[in-house]
């Protein structure tokens, strides 16, 4: 199977999961609602993808990551509806339509993005007691918790705040990074091979994921500098509005591309001996020449 065919393959695989895990009873209708306009209303799935894909990589079974998968994508759009908020990015797009505040509100909205972070915990609670304990289920779990947390994304969220209108360095922004998006990206990918039981590459998985992450961000930051907003589904220029110091304010286009394309072939050369199919160096290529 070619790469995009692979790579629609698998996000389906995501979305009809993620679907069947919303089909909540007992909750207020409205709320479920909420979460789902979020969730299930596009994204590129890339972080379950990767999970998905380093099971199955590493021997393990992609039914048994799964959940764990979509547990981390629960969180992720928590995190895009918190900060697409009036008392943080104050975005009105996101994902090709109004956000969530504009939508349902902002208390709404902040109960949307708590409801899939708890929600995301619950899932994987079930799925650890489903699978009796079993130690490479919880240590799963607990990467996730600690990616998400004041050591991960919301530690750098805080330090992207007080950030605002001061002039950082290359390393300030890559620690911060590495933090606020590289964390999810790394537990996506560690996830992965901890649920196929090898932990003997847990080192290379690290070292992969954390250029994969500074990768990512770069060309996230060059596309809203200069990518167009109907295909981001998102306003362009919300960094500059924000004052936002980013690796284009810091090393300017053209640098920022050869720093993006480094970090991802450094991340391909670690990804070709992990993956022996192709997928993962193919997506690593995808994400760096992505335009949304
Ligand atoms: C805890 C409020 C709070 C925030 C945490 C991750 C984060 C900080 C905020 C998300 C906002 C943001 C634009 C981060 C930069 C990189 C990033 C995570 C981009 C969006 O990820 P994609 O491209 O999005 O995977 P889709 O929509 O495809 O899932």
């Amino acid at each position: 199977m070619d790469f995009i065919n692979e790579l629609k393959m698998k996000q389906d695989i995501v979305n009809k999961h993620l679907e069947s895990l919303m089909n909540v009873e007992n909750a207020p209708k409205s709320i479920v609602e909420a979460m789902k306009y979020s969730l299930l209303g596009g994204g590129k799935r890339i972080r379950p993808v990767l999970g998905i894909s380093f099971c199955e990589a590493l021997g393990g079974r992609i039914e048994d990551v799964l959940t764990f998968s979509c547990a981390i994508e629960l969180i992720h759009t928590y995190s895009l509806i918190h900060d697409d908020l009036p008392a943080m990015d104050n975005d009105d797009f996101r994902r090709g339509r109004p956000t969530s505040h504009k939508v349902f509100g902002e208390a709404m909205a902040i109960l949307a993005g708590d409801s899939l972070l708890n929600y995301a915990f619950e899932i994987m609670l079930n799925e650890v007691v489903k699978n009796n304990c079993q130690p490479r289920f919880v240590h799963a779990a607990k990467v996730i918790s600690n990616a998400s947390g004041i050591t991960g994304m919301i530690g750098g969220q805080v330090m992207d705040i007080q950030n605002e209108d001061r002039k950082v360095n290359i390393d300030e922004l890559i620690v911060m990074h590495s933090m606020k998006t590289g964390a999810l990206i790394e537990a996506s990918c560690l996830i992965g091979c901890i649920i196929a039981g090898r932990e003997d590459k847990i080192e290379d998985v690290k070292e992969y994921s954390r250029k994969l992450g500074i990768a990512f961000q770069i060309v996230d930051d060059i596309l809203d500098c200069i990518g167009n907003s109907e295909k981001l589904g998102k306003m362009v220029g919300s960094d500059a509005a924000n004052h936002k110091s980013t690796f284009v304010t810091i090393l300017g286009l053209e640098k920022s591309k050869k720093f993006a394309k480094e970090y991802s072939e450094k991340a391909k050369s670690i990804a070709h001996t992990i993956d022996s199919t192709g997928f993962i160096p193919a997506l690593t290529d995808y994400l760096l020449n992505r335009d949304y």
